[in-house]
C-alpha cells in the first residue's frame, strides 16, 4: 500500500495516454486500479503442508487476509525447508512488501534474515512456532501456543489417570513419536515428557523416534517399533497426524488403542479428524493447539496501521479433550 503513491500512477497513466499507446493504456489502468488500492500487502512463508492443522491454518490466513478484508497476501509454502522460507523472505524484501509473517519451521537460523528485514523498514510477525534470536528487537510481534504448557497439560492427564487405574508405580512403558526437529512445537511438547519422566521413574521411554510431524512417517516408524516389542502403554505422539500414523501401525499389529484396557495413546492438535478418533476411544487424550491465527495476525496489523504498540508475543487460549469427556457436539461446533 505504502508503495505507490496515486500521483505516480496518475502520471504513468497520463504517459501512457500521450504516447498514444492502446496495450500500455490498459495495462497501466490495471496497474493504477491495484495501486490506488489501499491493499495492505503481506508476504506469508508457511512451513508446508504437512498435516491438516497446518492446512488450517493456511486457510485461516488466507481468509483473514483476503483481498475483501483489505489485504493483498503473497502466500508461499516451503515445504518444510527452511532454506525455501528465508528465499521467500527474501523475495518479500525485494517486492517492498508492507509486513512479513512466516511459520518458522525451526527455532533457529534466523537473525541474519530479519535483520535484512529490519533494514528493508518492514516489520516481521511471526506466527505458530517460536524463534530464539538474540535481538528479539527484530520481530515486531510472536502469535502462537505455548507448546510446553500443552505438554504439561499431557503428562499431568497421565499421571492423573495412571493414579486413578492404580498403575502409579508399575513400569510404564512409552514410545514417543517426534515433530520435527527443532521446531518449538516438539522443543516444549518434547521437554515436557522429558521432565515427566524424570518425575516419575517407572515411567520408562521405549523408544524416541521422529515423525516428522506426519502420518506416513509415524505410520512407518511405528511398524519398526513394534517388529521389536509390542509391551507399549503409552504412545506420545507430537500431533494428530502421528497419533493416526501409529494408530494404524498399532491396529495392524494385532494392538487395541484405547486408555482402559489397549494402549493409551496421547496426541495434540486436536483436530476435527483427531477428535473424532478420541471419541471412538482411540486416542485418549488429545491437547488443543488452536491453528487459527488468521484474525490474531489481522488485528495486530490493524493495530500498527494505526501507531499503536503490540503485545510481542501472545498464547493462544487452549484446552484438551479426552475420551472420557468428549462429545459429538463438540466436534461439530469446531472451526477446523
Ligand atoms: O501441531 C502440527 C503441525 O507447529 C503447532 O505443526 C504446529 C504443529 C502442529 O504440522 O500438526
Amino acid at each position: 500500500m505504502k508503495k505507490f503513491p496515486a500521483i505516480v500512477c496518475f502520471a504513468a497513466l497520463l504517459t501512457g495516454i500521450l504516447c498514444g499507446c492502446s496495450a500500455d493504456i490498459d495495462a497501466t489502468a490495471e496497474t493504477q486500479e491495484k495501486e490506488i488500492s489501499n491493499l495492505i500487502v503481506v508476504g506469508f512463508s508457511q512451513v508446508g503442508a504437512e498435516s491438516e492443522w497446518r492446512v488450517a491454518n493456511s486457510e485461516s490466513m488466507k481468509s483473514a487476509l483476503s483481498e475483501a478484508n483489505g489485504y493483498e497476501l503473497i502466500f508461499d509454502d516451503a515445504r518444510n525447508e527452511q532454506g525455501n522460507q528465508i528465499r521467500a523472505i527474501r523475495t518479500f524484501i525485494q517486492q517492498d512488501v508492507d509486513y512479513i509473517v512466516f511459520s518458522p519451521r525451526v527455532e533457529t537460523g534466523w537473525t541474519s534474515i530479519l535483520q535484512e528485514a529490519r533494514d528493508a523498514g518492514i516489520p516481521v510477525i511471526v506466527i505458530d512456532r517460536d524463534i530464539i534470536v538474540e535481538d528479539r528487537s527484530l520481530y515486531t510481534a510472536y502469535i502462537g501456543s505455548d507448546f510446553r504448557k500443552e505438554g504439561e497439560t499431557a503428562v499431568t492427564w497421565l499421571e492423573n489417570l495412571l493414579k486413578k487405574q492404580g498403575r502409579s508405580e508399575d513400569t510404564i512403558h512409552i514410545v514417543h513419536i517426534q515433530g520435527t526437529i527443532g521446531s518449538s512445537a516438539q522443543l516444549g511438547r518434547s521437554a515436557a515428557l522429558d521432565a515427566a519422566i524424570v518425575q516419575n521413574p517407572n515411567w520408562e521411554i521405549v523408544t524416541q523416534e521422529q515423525g516428522d510431524f506426519t502420518r506416513a512417517k509415524a505410520y512407518e516408524v511405528m511398524q519398526g517399533i513394534l517388529q521389536t516389542t509390542k509391551d507399549i502403554d503409552v504412545v506420545y505422539c507430537e500431533n494428530d497426524g502421528e497419533a493416526l500414523g501409529a494408530i494404524d501401525a498399532m491396529q495392524e499389529a494385532g494392538l487395541t488403542c484405547n486408555a482402559d484396557d489397549g494402549v493409551i495413546v496421547i496426541s495434540f492438535d486436536a483436530t476435527k479428524l483427531g477428535l473424532t478418533y478420541c471419541l471412538e476411544g482411540k486416542i485418549a487424550l488429545n491437547v488443543e493447539c488452536n491453528p487459527l491465527q488468521g484474525p490474531y495476525v489481522a488485528d495486530i496489523i490493524q493495530r500498527l496501521q494505526q501507531g499503536e504498540t503490540v503485545e510481542q508475543e501472545k498464547y493462544i487460549d487452549e484446552t484438551w479433550f479426552d475420551s472420557y469427556t468428549i462429545t459429538k457436539d463438540m466436534i461439530e461446533g469446531r472451526g477446523y
